[in-house]
């Protein structure tokens, strides 16, 4: 099976050159100059499939690396399973995603990871990896961390929030790093002072405040502040590399950067609600069928931060200058019936998590309509980098001869009205969007995974069992 797409603008991190794309069975066989007859014959003629990308954007398939496909969390679990989760990925333009499979606390780390295996093969749309969490540091997660590099798992994350569930001490983190250190692992790290947020929670609670709003209160951006700094620190004491997940505070992103100027290896993601949602926003929401518990829809952690403070603007200057690397989901939905209204009455037996999956192509691409970010810099943070830093790239990440035929064609005339409304694009197994009523200046037309079509002109396409498990490398940013 061989596909042409001619006449697009082919955007790279590297920028733009407008170029022909052929894909030859699952890889990109060439990028040739519009037109081109290098190879010595007509090459539309010698093609299955011809796609004209005339006046749109080719570009690398996304890479999602922060997803939480049916993650067991505060008595439920994610609602979107692997084949309902990565059929949204694909729709909205994404062609990979890496999932946290998960260690419980007393669980040995080869049965969480076996687990998420047999949740995941078979069922998914596009391809996907996966990153260890490890919910229980002991000596037999010291020695499965081991084995990690040669299940194709470079990467581990841990949480200095939720004691009790996920949480580590600080010397559990000071051993996991020394152990990660030695094996070339990323450590992976949810950022935020739990015990301390669990004595403020407990204490809003007992005042009556038990709305969702509260969630963000307790949550304070001190706790988001001070946990990526002693998550700096032990990192280098350790010489572990160090990849601080869903930044949401202006305060830890200047953590980050600080540590990057020291030299550190220290990287920083985000997520779209950090760019675009806040807490005043969660405060002014009521519906007529939930009250002020409809700010339950934007409960996840970290929290959404007061824009009067300025959260969401240091993001997207903390993108652009690189102080902050990359932008995922942390993709985990709920929905309102049967999961957020676990916590009607107590905001902490909220589950938290928004989905995102669907959106996070087009919610970025909002950043380059609006100045925020240059074209290569939307493919470079969505894509791009994503791939560098968990050991995909060239084979993901980029267009060119040798990588992977994953290939989104991006309309930037196109439009996308966001939610479940009519006439609205939603795909995720949730009945609420967080984004309801969110309007795109542009279109996913076509999506394509390792040479397949899964999306175009509004159809899906694809089939539950095409995506592939992908064993990754070692970052690529480590020396
Ligand atoms: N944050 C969320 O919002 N959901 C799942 C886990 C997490 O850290
Ligand atoms: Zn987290
Ligand atoms: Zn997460």
């Amino acid at each position: 099976m061989k596909t042409l797409i001619k006449n697009g603008t082919v955007v790279n991190a590297t920028g733009t050159a407008q170029a022909d794309v052929l894909i030859d069975g699952e890889t990109i066989a060439a990028v040739l100059a519009p037109g081109s007859t290098l190879l010595g014959f007509d090459l539309e003629g010698h093609v299955d499939t011809v796609i004209d990308a005339a006046g749109k954007y080719v570009i690398p398939g996304g890479i999602d690396a922060h997803t939480h496909m049916e993650l067991p969390f505060g008595g439920t679990a994610a609602s979107d399973t692997f084949e309902t989760g990565t059929r949204a990925a694909a729709w909205g333009g994404t062609t990979s995603i890496i999932d946290f499979a998960v260690q419980t606390t007393g669980q040995r780390i080869e049965t969480g990871l076996e687990t998420w295996h047999q949740k995941a093969a078979g069922n998914c749309a596009i391809d996907y990896g996966f990153h260890q969490i490890i919910g229980g540091v002991d000596e037999f997660s010291l020695k499965a961390m081991e084995s990690l590099v040669d299940e194709g798992i470079t990467s581990y994350k841990l949480f200095m929030a939720y004691p009790g569930v996920f949480y580590s001490d600080d010397a559990q983190i000071l051993r996991a790093m020394q152990k990660a250190a030695d094996l070339g692992l990323m450590t992976m790290m949810h950022a935020e002072n739990g015990p301390a947020i669990d004595v403020l929670a407990e204490q809003l609670v007992a005042q009556g405040k038990t709305d969702p709003y509260y969630h963000g209160i307790a949550r304070a951006w001190q706790m988001e502040e001070e946990a990526t700094h002693r998550a700096i620190m032990l990192a280098n004491l350790t010489g572990a590399p160090l990849y601080v997940v869903h930044v949401s505070a202006k305060q830890a992103v200047a953590q980050v950067a600080w540590a990057r100027d020291q030299g550190q290896n220290v990287f920083g993601e985000t997520c779209p609600q950090y760019l675009y949602l806040s807490l005043e926003d969660q405060l002014g929401a009521t519906s007529d069928e939930w009250g002020a518990f409809e700010g339950s829809k934007w409960v996840c952690s970290t929290p959404l931060r007061s824009r009067e403070e300025g959260h969401q603007s240091s993001m997207w200057q903390a993108l652009r200058t690189n102080d902050l690397q990359m932008v995922s989901t942390d993709h985990c939905p709920f929905c309102m019936k049967g999961q957020k209204e676990l916590g009607a009455g107590d905001f902490r037996a909220i589950p938290n998590g928004i989905g995102s999956i669907e959106h996070r192509m087009d919610l970025m691409y909002q950043g380059v309509v609006t100045g925020e970010i240059t074209l290569a810099r939307w493919v470079e943070l969505t894509s791009t980098t994503p791939a560098r830093m968990f050991g995909l790239y060239g084979k993901k990440g980029v267009i060119q001869p040798g990588a992977d035929g994953d290939v989104v064609v991006y309309d930037p005339n196109g439009h996308t009205s966001i939610g479940l409304g009519e006439g609205r694009s939603h795909h995720m197994n949730m009945d609420y969007s967080a984004w309801e009523g969110y309007e795109i200046d542009g279109h996913v037309d076509t999506v394509i995974s390792r040479g397949t079509v899964v999306v175009d002109a509004g159809e899906y396409l694809g089939t539950k069992g095409h995506g592939s498990f992908l064993k990754r490398g070692l970052s690529q940013y480590l020396v």
